[in-house]
């Protein structure tokens, strides 16, 4: 069972677990919600959610940059390897991996997005300094997180391979979706929303740009989140929510979500294997780096059926 208090609508999450919290609504993962997420398993079968690292391929933000896989020792530094003392033959690759922490398939940390100089439960956007981070609600405040999640198709219960550019999930779509799946969604849930837009992104020409705008969670899904009392939300989009932003407001689900709720957002899931095997429910396990005073970290969360 999670914790018998609900989100206030007026003031989310803030103060729920005290004033010196820095974990939101992970916190309803408790170890009592883990054991009983365990006991969804049924067919035992591993998802990786997570996208490949790699240059080319992947939905990357200009301004974040691609992802680059950068060798530090292979074959060619033989000379070092001796100096070691390794025999001719014996060697080691190593790689130096350049990843924007918000890229490809990554976590957000409550520090991510701030409101009114804010961020979750009322520290000041002011503690974020450029050399430390986040003073408060680094990723490695949230650490790595287990429990329930609950996969809600909505492309395909609409019947499309994906959700046009810019299409606004409500609250009554996610409602539609889950009971035509059969699913029940219960406090503590990790809600996982996918709109098809990877498969978009999947289906262009090799070097073609994918639009601007994408399908995602819009304003009118926010009471959905808010009254299921869920504990982390992800999408197979850049951003949980629609592009451009519903109502023309900066990150507007973000921070009704990350900010007020303090809901763990995960972006960029490849959520499709699991629909195509209409595993709509399986144990989640979500490892963050756990780099301090973080913003976010690459993950590759594990689905199991
Ligand atoms: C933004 O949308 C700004 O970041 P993220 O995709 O990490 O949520």
């Amino acid at each position: 069972m999670a914790d018998v208090a609900t989100p206030n609508r007026t003031t989310g999450n803030w103060g729920r677990w005290g004033d010196d919290d820095e974990r939101g609504a992970l916190n309803l993962l408790t170890p009592e919600v883990v054991l009983q997420a365990a006991r969804v398993c049924t067919t035992g079968k591993v998802y990786n959610l997570g996208l490949p690292v790699q240059r080319s391929g992947v939905p990357v933000f200009d301004y974040r940059g691609a992802p680059q896989r950068l060798t530090l020792t292979s074959q060619t530094d033989t000379e070092m390897y001796t100096m070691y003392g390794a025999p001719p033959g014996l060697g080691a690759n190593e790689d130096v991996l350049v990843v924007a922490a918000h890229n490809g398939t990554h976590m957000d940390a409550l520090c991510h997005v701030y409101a009114d100089d804010t961020v979750y439960n009322g520290y000041p956007a002011s503690g974020f300094s450029s050399h430390n981070g986040a003073a408060r609600c680094g990723v490695e405040k949230s650490g790595g997180f287990a429990g329930k999640a609950v996969l809600l198709d909505v492309a395909g219960h609409q019947g499309v391979d994906w959700l046009e550019p810019g299409a606004k999930i409500t609250g009554d779509d996610l409602e539609a979706c889950r009971a035509a799946q059969g699913v029940d969604v219960e406090a503590g849930d990790m809600l996982l929303v996918r709109t098809g837009w990877l498969d978009l992104f999947a289906s262009l020409a090799p070097g073609e740009a994918p639009p601007f705008a994408q399908p995602g969670l819009g304003l009118a899904a926010v009471d959905f989140v808010r009254d299921h009392d869920l504990s982390a939300v992800g999408a197979d989009n850049a951003a949980i929510e629609c592009i451009p932003f519903d109502e023309d407001k900066f990150l507007s689900v973000h921070v009704e979500l990350l900010t007020k709720l303090g809901i763990t957002l995960i972006e960029h899931l490849r959520l499709s294997p699991m629909a195509t095997d209409r595993c709509y429910r399986a144990l989640l396990v979500v490892a963050p780096l756990l780099v301090t005073g973080g913003t976010g970290s690459p993950v590759n969360p594990i689905a199991i059926g």
